[in-house]
């Protein structure tokens, strides 16, 4: 199977209470024999993710999770560990077995709706018992899709995959764009990316190919200088560049070498587009001009990399907040796939690039901030402010957004 950076794979997880069949219809789905099935209840223990194919839609990721009716302690850590997935998941499958909707469900329900992800109610085990008309009715009056399936006899489940391609949110159906929209055929673009020791040996970072990538397919010319080279290729280029895309980390010294008429911006702010809300990003940034004395700052990464020693958000963005602030910040770094339940202490909240993140993550991650009033910025748009270029950064993106 042709493997998907992790960041753009549909995530779908399946929940429900214990023993109502949810490893079955993964097996079933995939028709592999993948997930662990037992009468016994609880069997699956940790969530699980299995990579599938699912076509037209592509590659997603199906989460087998833990029974979220398990009781006693370690049952309270497997449920917060399904909770947990809940926070990556684009799609869930709520899963009922042959006794129907219960109270467990509906609780499960609520917490589904109130992360808004889009959920279909699955009524497995279709050879036993076919769902009750108050289960039916309940679905049709919240709105919610439903099906009855068998993972034992396959009854219904091709298509159920094609409910899932469905209900799969729109922007995981097209294809995202991180500069298409701002160039055409024909342009020259310039990216600038720097080779210093925190770049990986003997070769180019994901978002890097990735934007490479994309100009080719616009049928446009990409030219990749570090930043000492920047000058002289301008200056050998008939037309000048339609944009510039640099490392954050080089962007003051890009900005005072090229011309002020060249549209500038970063590979950390084009991601940070395509990946979520970048009007909320915006908004998080001019944040940073009203904190104060002792305010307490949430560093987030998404995930957990070998840490250097001028590390970027360690070392860099404090020191580059303390600066331009003159205020005496305290900085935490919370790093995975966890957000910290309590972001009230926090004044704001500056997120990596969200490369191992897809958007839906991203943009429930900004909405989770918004709900509690505490603003969310990243790191490209943080060190832009900090270093004076930040509306110059953000100029291409204002037809578009
Ligand atoms: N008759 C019938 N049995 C099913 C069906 N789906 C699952 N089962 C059976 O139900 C039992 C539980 O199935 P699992 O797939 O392990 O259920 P689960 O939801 O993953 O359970 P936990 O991991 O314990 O939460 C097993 O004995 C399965 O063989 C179905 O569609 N029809
Ligand atoms: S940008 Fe975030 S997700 Fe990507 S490598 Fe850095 S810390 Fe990890
Ligand atoms: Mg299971």
């Amino acid at each position: 199977m042709k493997q998907a950076p992790r960041g753009i794979r549909l995530v779908i997880a399946l929940i429900g209470r214990r023993n109502s069949g949810k490893s079955s219809l993964i097996n079933a789905i995939t028709k592999q024999k993948i997930a662990i099935v037992s009468e016994q209840p609880g069997t699956t223990t940790d969530p699980v993710g299995k990579h599938y194919e699912l076509l037209p839609l592509g590659p997603v990721t199906f989460f087998d999770t833990a029974g979220l009716d398990d009781q006693g302690e370690l049952g309270s850590l497997r449920i917060q560990s399904t909770r947990k997935i809940l926070f990556r998941t684009d799609l869930a499958i709520l899963v009922i077995g042959e006794n129907g909707i219960t109270n467990a469900d509906k609780a499960i329900l609520t917490d589904v709706h109130a992360m808004t992800i889009p959920v279909i109610v699955v009524f497995n085990k279709s050879d036993l018992a076919s769902p009750s008309k108050a289960d039916i009715d309940f679905c049709s009056h919240q709105g919610i899709p439903f099906i009855s399936t068998s993972a034992k006899t396959g009854e219904n489940i091709t298509l159920l995959k094609s409910k899932l391609i469905d209900l799969a949110p729109p922007e995981m159906k097209k294809e995202p764009q991180i500069v298409s929209d701002l160039i055409t055929e024909g342009n020259t673009v310039v990216l600038v990316v720097p080779i210093d020791l925190g770049a990986p040996k003997g070769r180019l970072i994901l978002p890097q190919v990735q934007v490479i990538r994309e100009i080719l397919d616009c049928d446009a010319c990409a030219i990749v200088v570090k930043e000492r080279e920047l000058a002289g290729i301008l200056e050998n280029l008939a037309v000048p560049p339609a944009l510039v895309i640099a490392d954050s980390q080089v962007i003051l010294k890009v900005a005072g070498d090229i011309n002020e008429n060249i549209p500038l911006t970063t590979f950390s702010i084009l991601f940070a587009r395509m990946k979520g809300d970048i009007h909320h990003l915006i908004q998080g940034a001019q944040a940073i001009d009203n904190l104060n004395d002792n305010d307490r700052i949430l560093i987030a990464e998404a995930c957990s990399h070998h840490v250097q020693a001028d590390d970027i958000g360690r070392v860099k963005i404090p020191r580059w907040l303390t600066r331009y602030t003159g205020k005496d910040l305290s900085f935490e770094v919370y790093s995975g796939h966890d957000f910290p339940e309590d972001l009230s202490s926090y004044r704001l909240v500056v997120h990596c690039g969200s490369c191992m993140l897809n958007r839906m993550e991203m943009i429930r991650r900004i909405n989770e901030c918004q709900r509690r009033g505490i603003p969310i910025t990243n790191y490209g748009l943080t060190i832009a402010k900090t270093l004076g270029v930040f509306d110059r950064v953000i100029a291409p993106l204002k037809t578009t957004c």
